[in-house]
């Protein structure tokens, strides 16, 4: 059993495997090349506080965990949802399910009943893996729930103590006795099948899912770990989410595993969790988003010496401002590098041997030469350098397709399978991109992605709301804030109570609205949409007039 996705068309995969792009191996050989040879298997490939873990060590619970798995009755094609916070368990789990073909769904630890309920209704997952540090599985009731709804759930494991399914810590202490007691006679899917599920930002009333195959997730693993320079003495720290693609693979935890170097895991991305870390493992690169970047910049000066191993930090998810950008270096004493990426594939970085210029004002290039762009006008057709233009690109590890859409794939791509980004960029002479706008309804939240129309669609569940628009407000640290326009039958409806509904509908924290205006009617454009540009502009007048007040 493999899982349905849309292949590339055969030519492309021709020139794919030509290129020595797809080399049909599977992702757990990022882990699994390091332990044919001693020195390199005894390396430490991953920190997570007082837990250091060898290449020897990460591949051997992941077989044991695979070992359990595969006895219980697991097998290739099976899926998973998977909620782990930044935890060893997360990369264990993660491993041991690809060796097993399990395709998992790695659901972000701030996602709530709402996401995780979208995720298993699309995969239909016959493994869940939770932790009880999380707030929905300190108790059952929100397992009781999703196992009445998903006759497909066969187990739960759980990291931390196991009120309900089983404990994830104590099979591995288990597993771990008994192991090289029988061969493994189970194998990962073929690298040309799906590995596992991105999440992809979205701008749709669903969360959706981004197949990800072995071979085209793998190049951009390698391709980026190249062009990082990554080695055997990097220590990487990841503080973003561990499952977020930039963490991952651009070149994120995968690069490093795959240089042989060390990931040191934070909690998250605040001074306080990270300059510690950064102190006493000798940390030389890590990634954050731009808001992180501003509170790193205000707390360095208290802790000076703190950041003396740093070489490199990396920055995408949403925009930098430029003059962010500058003061990367002279405060924090390391070298800035831009990332430009999607969960759906393309990733563009900044090089180490660009000029300022370059690193300060773009978002980079594509890893690949084989990285097609297109940058078209509203009309579809292309448009010269310099000029803004939506952002269409295919390639040799950008999908082809949502996972189950085949609607929404009509309009996700072009009639020669060219993905719409939703971003609108320039292009430099030199072939760099600049991200200057975006045409898809999303809010970008400091680099949380939030669909307009998901949150919309939870507004409407409440009885007093007629009409509901969420738009983007600029915010000085975060980039963007959320504001809900809402129109009422209920003249005393409150902000708080939205929110709380939001909530009690189990919406993840980060997407409830940071303001909501209630108004009588909603702007329409002539061809009777919301018009969100004007609610865009009154917002905007809005804070503008709030801050003439404030001053
Ligand atoms: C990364 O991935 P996603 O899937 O969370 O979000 C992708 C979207 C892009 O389409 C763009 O709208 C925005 O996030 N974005 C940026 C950006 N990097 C991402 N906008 C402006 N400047 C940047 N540097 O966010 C992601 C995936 C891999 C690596 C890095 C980021």
């Amino acid at each position: 059993m493999t899982i349905p996705f849309t292949p590339w068309p055969a030519e492309l995969i021709e020139r794919y495997i030509e290129n020595g792009y797809w080399i049909d191996e599977p992702l757990t050989d990022i882990v699994a090349r390091h332990c044919a040879d001693p020195v390199s298997a005894s390396r430490t490939a991953l920190i997570c506080q007082q837990r250091q873990f060898s290449y020897a060590e990460l591949n051997r619970l992941s077989d044991a965990l695979a070992h359990h798995l595969h006895a219980q009755g697991f097998q290739a094609g099976d899926t998973a949802v998977v909620q782990l916070p930044n935890v060893a368990e997360f990369y264990i789990v993660f491993l041991a399910l690809l060796k097993v073909g399990i395709v998992p769904v790695n659901a972000l630890f701030n996602h709530k009943q709402l996401e995780l309920r979208a995720y298993v209704k699309q995969v239909q997952p016959s493994l869940m893996v939770v932790s009880e540090r999380h707030q929905l599985f300190k108790n059952e009731s929100f397992v009781s729930e999703l196992n009445a709804e998903t006759p497909t759930i066969r187990n739960w494991l759980v990291e931390g103590d196991a009120r309900f399914g089983t404990s994830l810590t104590e099979i591995l202490m288990a597993q771990q006795k008994a192991r090289g007691a029988e061969m493994a006679d189970f194998t990962s899917t073929p690298a040309t099948e799906v590995a596992f599920f991105q999440l992809s930002g979205g701008s749709t009333g669903t969360p959706k899912l981004i197949p990800r195959t072995h071979n085209d997730y793998y190049y951009s693993v390698r391709a980026s770990a190249e062009i990082c320079q990554l080695d055997t003495d990097t220590v990487y720290l990841c503080a973003l989410p561990a499952p977020h693609n930039f963490s991952l693979s651009s070149p994120g935890a995968f690069g490093v595993f795959y240089a042989g170097g060390t990931v040191v895991l934070a909690t998250d991305p605040s001074a306080m969790s990270c300059f510690p870390l950064i102190h006493k493992h000798r940390v030389t690169m890590t990634a954050l988003v731009p808001p992180a970047v501003t509170l790193w910049l205000q707390a360095a000066s208290d802790f000076q010496n703190y950041l003396t191993s740093l070489n490199v930090l990396q920055v995408g998810g949403a925009r930098l401002s430029e003059s962010l950008a500058k003061q990367i270096t002279p405060v924090l004493g390391c070298q800035l590098q831009q990332v430009f990426g999607m969960a759906e594939g393309l990733v563009n970085y900044t090089r180490f041997d660009d000029d300022s210029w370059h690193v300060f004002n773009t978002q980079g290039r594509p890893i690949c030469k084989d990285d097609e762009i297109k940058i078209v006008d509203e009309q579809g057709n292309e448009v010269p350098d310099g000029i803004a233009g939506a952002l269409l690109t295919r390639g040799p590890y950008t999908f082809r397709g949502y996972f189950n859409s085949p609607a929404h794939n009509v309009s996700a791509f072009d009639t020669d399978g060219f993905y719409r980004s939703g971003d609108i960029v320039k292009r430099t002479t030199t072939g760099y991109l600049i991200v200057v706008g975006r045409d898809k309804d999303q809010i970008n939240r400091g680099g949380e992605k939030i669909a307009a129309e998901e949150i919309e669609n939870q507004l409407l569940v409440h009885e007093a709301v007629t009409n509901a628009a969420l738009v983007a407000m600029p915010d000085t640290v975060m980039g963007e804030k959320s504001c809900a326009f809402v129109t009422t039958t209920d003249p005393a409806l409150k902000a708080i109570t939205l929110r709380k509904h939001l909530r009690a509908q189990g919406v993840a924290e980060y997407k409830l609205p940071d303001r909501i205006e209630f108004v009588a009617h909603l702007p329409m454009t002539p061809v009777g949409k919301v018009d969100k540009q004007q609610l865009r502009q009154t917002i905007q007048q809005t804070l503008i007039i709030k801050k003439e007040k404030d001053v």
